[in-house]
């Protein structure tokens, strides 16, 4: 009797210890991890939305039931450290920082597509360098959607709102008109052909994102879509390198654009270049755009729901004059203008060619098509995980081929495997 008693008190002892236990362990997840959080100005690590308000991060609750392994580390002497002589992951890159942000146009409802770009942009390049996130939307972001966003970008995130007057018809804009084109272009099945939404955002993003306040500040941007992917690691500053080569505008993926989307677009082209022959530069890229030296337009275009570009030269009187011109011309509601091809032009007629970049290095994928770099040894040495089966750039359909041939450069080796 007394040993069976005996027996139940080292039970309940050993229930005592556990219970214990598990509240000292699960408390230490409190403070999360501190890697890596350098940042290249302490006072801009704090995030702030456009009213300076500053949303807190989301912290466990203390005494929250916790079964995963504590983020700080703690020494334990029955292990010992597997670094088998490797260095651990490169903490963040030193040194200077360019003058530079990613931009994101979204909605609320797109907050879990653009969490997986962002966690993309940042596991593969940002990480190290930390740059800013600017987030601009017609309508005010959520809670949710600052607080999932936030926590994930490892530089400074701020939330724009697009004044009306850059998401609404212009007031040369005849509404009937606008209306039975989309009714028409609805019965064609063409895509997006009875969105107004749509056909606003192709306009901002032509011609108005860089001039919201929050992007005053920068020099450089790189834009994020939602539902985005990168395959391979980003180890150098691509801000720092379009700087340093001159370039002002860059893409990863080249094709033809849906012809009934802009039937008359190059004739509005055709009538700002007659209008400012001034701003049209010698060496430009016309080749890339025409194949009869600028009678009619190919519909090549770069894809823009990736670009890293100069805001200055977006910003500049001629990109503006163009902008104007086409705008006035009524394309983006009269038919369905995009921006891709929008931005293709200015940056082929209004651009030297070689301050157009493609960058073969930045695997990527925007449904439906991928990037994937050609060349095995790059894509093993920087941890790529594409299919360079689904690499789009030779192609039919892609005109990267031309845009190399514009710029008399050697296709990269292994591309006929390719094709
Ligand atoms: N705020 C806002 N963003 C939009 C709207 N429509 C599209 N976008 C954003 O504009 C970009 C392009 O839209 P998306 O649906 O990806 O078009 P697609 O890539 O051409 O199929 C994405 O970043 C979207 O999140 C809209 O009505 N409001
Ligand atoms: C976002 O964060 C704020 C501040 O911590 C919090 O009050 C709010 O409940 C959070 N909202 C959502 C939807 O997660
Ligand atoms: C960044 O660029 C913008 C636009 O050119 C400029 O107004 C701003 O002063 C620059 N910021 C810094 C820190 O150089
Ligand atoms: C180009 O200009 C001509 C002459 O002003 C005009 O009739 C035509 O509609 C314009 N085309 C476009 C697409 O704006
Ligand atoms: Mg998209």
């Amino acid at each position: 009797m007394a040993g069976h008693q005996r027996y139940i008190r080292y039970i309940v002892f050993a229930l005592v210890a556990l219970v214990l236990l598990f509240f000292i362990s699960s408390s230490s997840s409190v403070p999360s991890a501190q890697w890596p959080s350098t940042k290249y100005t302490p006072s801009e690590s704090q995030k702030q939305d456009e009213t300076g308000t500053v949303p807190q991060v989301p912290q466990h609750e203390e005494g929250q039931l916790n079964t995963m392994p504590s983020d700080t580390p703690k020494a334990n002497p029955n292990t010992t450290p597997n670094t088998d002589g490797k260095q651990l992951p490169p903490q963040t890159a030193s040194g200077e920082r360019m003058n530079a942000t990613f931009v994101t146009l979204a909605r609320n409802s797109d907050v879990w597509e653009i969490a997986k770009s962002i966690r993309d942009v940042e596991d593969r390049f940002n990480r190290k360098y930390n740059y800013d996130w600017v987030f601009l939307n017609d309508d005010d972001f959520n809670d949710e959607f600052k607080n999932v966003t936030t926590v994930l970008v490892s530089g400074t995130t701020k939330y724009g709102k697009i004044p009306k007057e850059h998401w609404s018809f212009p007031d040369f804009i005849d509404q009937d008109r606008a209306a039975k084109v989309r009714e028409e272009m609805k019965e064609k099945k063409i895509i997006y052909g009875d969105s107004i939404s749509y056909r606003h955002m192709c306009r901002y993003e032509s011609g108005f994102f860089f001039r919201h306040p929050l992007m005053l500040d920068y020099e450089w941007y790189w834009r994020v879509e939602p539902s985005i992917e990168l395959y391979c690691d980003i180890n150098y500053d691509t801000f720092k390198f379009m700087a340093d080569n001159k370039k002002k505008y860059s893409f990863v993926i080249s094709l033809y654009e849906y012809v009934e989307t802009i039937p008359t677009l190059w004739d509005a082209v055709k009538n700002f270049t007659s209008v400012y022959p001034q701003h049209i530069v010698e060496g430009n890229s016309m080749k890339f755009l025409s194949d009869d030296d600028g009678k009619t337009y190919n519909h090549c275009h770069f894809w823009s729901n990736f670009e890293i570009g100069n805001l200055n030269w977006l910003r500049s009187q001629a990109y503006i004059d163009y902008f104007t011109s086409l705008d006035h011309a009524g394309g983006f509601f009269y038919e369905r203008w995009g921006d891709a091809p929008v931005h293709s032009i200015a940056a082929a007629l209004m651009l030297k060619k070689e301050e157009i970049h493609f960058f073969n290095d930045i695997a990527y994928y925007h449904v439906p098509f991928t990037h994937c770099p050609t060349g095995e040894k790059y894509r093993l040495d920087h941890k790529c995980h594409c299919n360079p089966k689904e690499n789009f750039d030779w192609n039919g359909y892609s005109c990267t081929s031309r845009f190399f041939e514009t710029n008399s450069m050697p296709k990269p080796e292994g591309y006929e495997k390719e094709q």
